[in-house]
């Protein structure tokens, strides 16, 4: 099994999170895919990380079919509830942590265009997004010290793979110290070998 992915993708990091925690082996192989076209030629037509080569040859994308087939795999440490209700809550955790990222790496590659090209109405609309997003991972997280039940499941890794790439992309947000109930969540995931593991590089 091989996982195209780029140090510094979020739903590349949500994976290879899933990957440490179930404690599947799985080979890395890192590509830029903004500059790499070739590395996904023939396998991912969206050209996007992350993508898992199964060794049968059958190929996997996005991340959250990914997580969805690694959690299948093993019976360690469960990310997804079994039953209907709960599965359909952390998916929608993981749809909200997603869909900030979505709207934060529109912002953050339209910062990239030249000056001239940029629209500040595009990145205003995409900001509000992530702005709505973050007030909702708050609220829904309140003082509970899990996103979902007893323990740690996919919403958090989720969650921690969007906070973590906010700070490291969009620091102006501040969302550490606007919003400590997610700080306290992130502290924790923090600690845990899967997150240390894959702390994205400053590049
Ligand atoms: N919904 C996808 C998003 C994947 C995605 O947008 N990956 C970015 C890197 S963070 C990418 O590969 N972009 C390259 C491109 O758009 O050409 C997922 O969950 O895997």
């Amino acid at each position: 099994m091989k996982l195209f992915a780029s140090l510094t993708s979020p739903y590349a990091r949500k994976v290879r999170i899933a990957l440490l925690e179930k404690r599947i082996d799985c080979q890395l192989e890192v590509i830029n895919p903004w500059d790499d076209s070739v590395a996904l030629k023939g396998i991912n037509p969206l050209g996007k990380v992350p993508t898992l080569l199964l060794d049968d040859g059958t190929v996997l994308y996005d991340s959250r079919v990914i997580v969805e087939y690694l959690d299948a795999l093993s019976p360690v440490s469960k990310l997804l509830p079994g039953d209907t209700r709960g599965l359909m809550q952390v998916k929608r955790w993981q749809a909200l942590a997603d869909g900030i990222l979505d709207a934060g790496t529109a912002v953050f590659h339209e910062r990239k265009r030249p000056a001239t090209e940029q629209s500040d109405s595009a990145a205003r609309r995409q900001y509000g997004k992530i702005e709505s997003g973050l007030e909702a991972l708050s609220l829904e997280l309140a003082d509970r010290p899990w996103c979902y039940g007893n323990g740690m499941t996919l919403a958090d890794i989720s969650v921690g793979a969007c906070l973590g790439w906010l700070s490291l992309r969009l620091p102006e947000l501040e969302w550490r110290t606007r919003y400590p109930n997610l700080e306290l969540l992130f502290d924790k995931l923090e600690t845990r070998q899967s997150f240390i593991d894959t702390v994205p590089p400053v590049v």
